[in-house]
């Protein structure tokens, strides 16, 4: 493989909504561009960027993958991108790498709810863009509707660059309509095609599309304008400048149409990219922030710079081990070399440099600025790291991956399983940041949160498939507790004569409620000796036992005080264990005075729509028993604010996708205990009841 320098890489993210294509026009420009030679496909599970077990399985990239390939004597570097919403994290890591987007979209489907999510993380880092409308082969694609919804989306800069030969299956080709040229494929999937006159029915939608192109570029460039306003036209060297100065700008968005499937339309797109997108070099320079002053920094994108290298994924290949994929900035890094970790303040050492094509890697002896690759086996660095010359350092900031939506309770099929699903968990979060594992410290259930059922489902799948742990899925076990509303005052008195030697203790305890919070209190007014100093805190023990194993429906009592002020002993009966018990008769007495209820979890959350959702998600709320704590509007976003109690969110995910088609998402976080309304807890409680019967029997 050549080494490339800057000027000459490319480096692309093919971004949109799911099954718009991106994966099979990428596959179409690894074999126009001979870096593969056959044209591989979703279907056969061939394709080079969709090679995990998972993606091969369901037929649905999972994973942002890297690829390249060679046109016109330029590298580019192709990051195709999952477009299904529980994988998008995964997508804002490749537009975080990327300097340019390629954005795919469904002939037949126009702009989807995933294509306006992708576009807003490329705004998010200023990435120029092409838009492929790809599909045109199938019935009832259409250009025009496409064009429509992509203006209505993203407004007037998406402007056609072509116009399509032919629709549905009469898809033969484009139109260039900047040099006036058509070109014709072979419907074989070979990528051949012909250069011909535009034909005679296509002229006139050509002069009125280069029109509006000229009328576009010219709108985006002052001296441009003037020139167009005095001879009501652009001369071609300036209309090719200004379109590449307005795609750079975003400003404009030119489109491009494409049957991927038919391999029709690619090599136009690869010009497209090697022609109107920046090189590294053309990019020039990247801030950053020195770690000395906490101030920006820049840093030009030259091979003659110190190094400064950003990872921006990880993958953990259960037989190569961690595969670091990383975009160099500035230097030149080689094979077998040891690079300072910034972030983690540690020498990294690297072995052999390699560029992945999907999961093949290819060995180079070093890469220049601007470019990706991979390293293996890094042991300190993750994603996200900088790598950089100590001697001029740069950090460069990463992605925040948003948090957990669905929480699954997660159990070993086999006993003792526990601590490899820890590590291969572990293992697995090191690729995927998305996911979280935790032990809830009172139900002891290991739980597994994820962005949707899906997401959890695949995390799981690969815990099957590359680290041999089944587990099992299951709905969270609510963290309930149980507190007390009024006061008691009771006696626990423990007594027992078996032949010889008694067993005798006796107590009198108040018992009151504390705030929400509190806790625990154990306060001892015993005066006079009544109960040995040495028995108290067998007292104390036998409550706070009991207390942790509850009393209406096993779960742990919360937030009362325990006043021991009285009691009585025997001088050869008593003991620790005599008082421990009376202690734990006296919490059992004082509960059933004391007006013993249940608390639950109350979450915050926050939900994310449309505003045209938001009489629908309120409402939904309302029968969740969720309190409306306030709503925002952020563009045309709205978000509702509000208390729900965690046990009405377990469900809460699919419905929340299915009220708005995909279009909504939520955040959620602890906020504190309250009381469960009597009609419920008496349901959680023969729940629990019933549930303690099973276990004993
Ligand atoms: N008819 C037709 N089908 C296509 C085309 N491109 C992709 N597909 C099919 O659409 C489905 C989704 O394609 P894929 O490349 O996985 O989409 P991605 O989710 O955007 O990566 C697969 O079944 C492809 O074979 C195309 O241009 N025409
Ligand atoms: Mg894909």
């Amino acid at each position: 493989m050549r080494v490339f320098e800057s000027d000459a890489i490319r480096n692309i993210c093919i971004v949109g909504h799911g099954a718009a294509g991106k994966t099979s026009l990428t596959s179409a420009m690894l074999f126009d561009s001979g870096a593969i030679n056959r044209l591989a496909r979703v279907e056969d599970g061939n394709t080079i960027t969709d090679w995990e077990d998972e993606e091969i399985e369901r037929k649905v990239s999972i994973s942002c993958s890297l690829a390249h390939c060679e046109w016109n004597k330029r590298k580019i570097n192709i990051l195709d991108t999952p477009g299904y919403r529980p994988f998008l994290a995964e997508t804002q890591l490749a537009v975080r790498a990327a300097d340019a987007a390629v954005v795919v979209v469904d002939a037949v489907a126009g702009v989807e709810v995933q294509t306006e999510k992708v576009w807003e993380f490329c705004n998010e880092y200023s990435l120029p863009r092409l838009i492929v409308i790809n599909k045109l082969d199938r019935d009832n694609a259409s250009s025009e509707r496409s064009l429509v919804s992509l203006e209505e989306s993203f407004g007037r800069g998406a402007v056609p660059l072509q116009i399509p030969l032919g629709i549905e299956k009469d898809f033969t080709g484009v139109i260039n309509i900047i040099n006036s040229r058509a070109y014709r494929y072979a419907r074989d999937g070979s990528g051949r095609f012909q250069e011909e006159e535009v034909p005679a029915e296509y002229q006139d939608e050509l002069a009125k599309i280069r029109e509006k192109l000229i009328e576009m570029v010219a709108e985006s460039n002052d001296a441009l304008m003037e020139k167009f306003f005095a001879e009501g036209t652009l001369e071609q060297n300036d209309l090719i400048e200004g379109l590449k100065a307005g795609v750079l700008q975003h400003n404009i968005f030119p489109v491009f149409y494409s049957s991927s499937m038919f391999n029709i339309g690619i090599a136009q797109v690869l010009d497209g990219v090697t022609d109107l997108f920046p090189s590294p070099a053309t990019v020039g320079k990247v801030t950053g922030t020195d770690p000395k002053t906490n101030q920006p920094v820049e840093r030009a994108i030259s091979s003659k710079e110190p190094y400064a290298a950003y990872v921006f994924k990880t993958i953990a290949d259960p037989f190569a081990g961690r595969i670091s994929l990383i975009k160099l900035y500035s230097g030149t890094m080689r094979s077998d070399s040891a690079y300072n970790n910034q972030t983690k303040g540690k020498s990294e050492k690297f072995g052999p440099l390699q560029i992945p094509q999907g999961k093949t890697m290819i060995p180079i002896g070093e890469a220049h600025a601007g470019d990706f690759f991979a390293v293996t086996k890094l042991k300190e660095t993750t994603t996200g790291d900088t790598l950089c010359d100590p001697a001029h350092p740069i950090v460069f900031s990463s992605v925040t991956i948003p948090e957990p939506s669905i929480t699954f309770a997660i159990e070993p099929k086999s006993r003792g399983d526990e601590d490899k699903i820890s590590n291969a968990l572990a293992r697995i979060l090191e690729e995927d940041a998305a996911i979280k594992y935790t032990r809830d410290p009172q139900t002891k259930q290991l739980l597994l949160s994820g962005s949707d059922q899906l997401h959890v489902e695949v995390t799981v799948s690969k815990l099957r498939k590359r680290y041999g742990v089944e587990v099992v899925l299951k709905t969270p076990k609510i963290p309930y507790r149980e507190t007390i509303r009024g006061k008691a005052d009771v006696q626990g008195r423990h007594k027992k004569q078996t032949g010889g030697h008694g067993q005798f203790g006796d107590c009198w305890i108040k018992m009151e409620p504390l705030p929400r919070g509190g806790r625990f209190e154990f306060v001892d007014e015993i005066f006079g000796g009544s109960i040995p100093r040495n028995f108290v805190p067998a007292v104390e023990k036998g409550i706070v036992e009991s207390a942790a194993r509850g009393y209406l429906a096993g779960y742990p009592v919360v937030d009362f005080r325990v006043t021991v002020y009285d009691g009585s002993y025997h001088p050869v009966d008593s003991s620790e264990m005599a008082f421990k018990i009376a202690g734990s008769l006296a919490f059992k007495k004082a509960m059933e005075e004391a007006n013993p209820v249940l608390l639950e979890p109350i979450m915050n959350v926050e939900i994310y729509a449309p505003q045209e959702y938001a009489g629908a998600l309120t409402g939904d709320l309302t029968s969740r028993r969720g309190r409306l704590q306030g709503m925002d509007v952020k563009r045309d976003i709205q978000i509702i604010k509000a208390q729900v109690p965690m046990a009405e969110m377990v469900t809460y995910s699919p419905v929340l996708t299915s009220v708005t088609g995909g279009r909504g998402s939520y955040h959620m976080e602890f906020s504190h205990y309250d009381e469960v309304p009597a009609h419920i807890s008496q349901k959680i409680i023969d729940e629990a009841n019933k549930e303690k019967k099973q276990e004993e029997e």
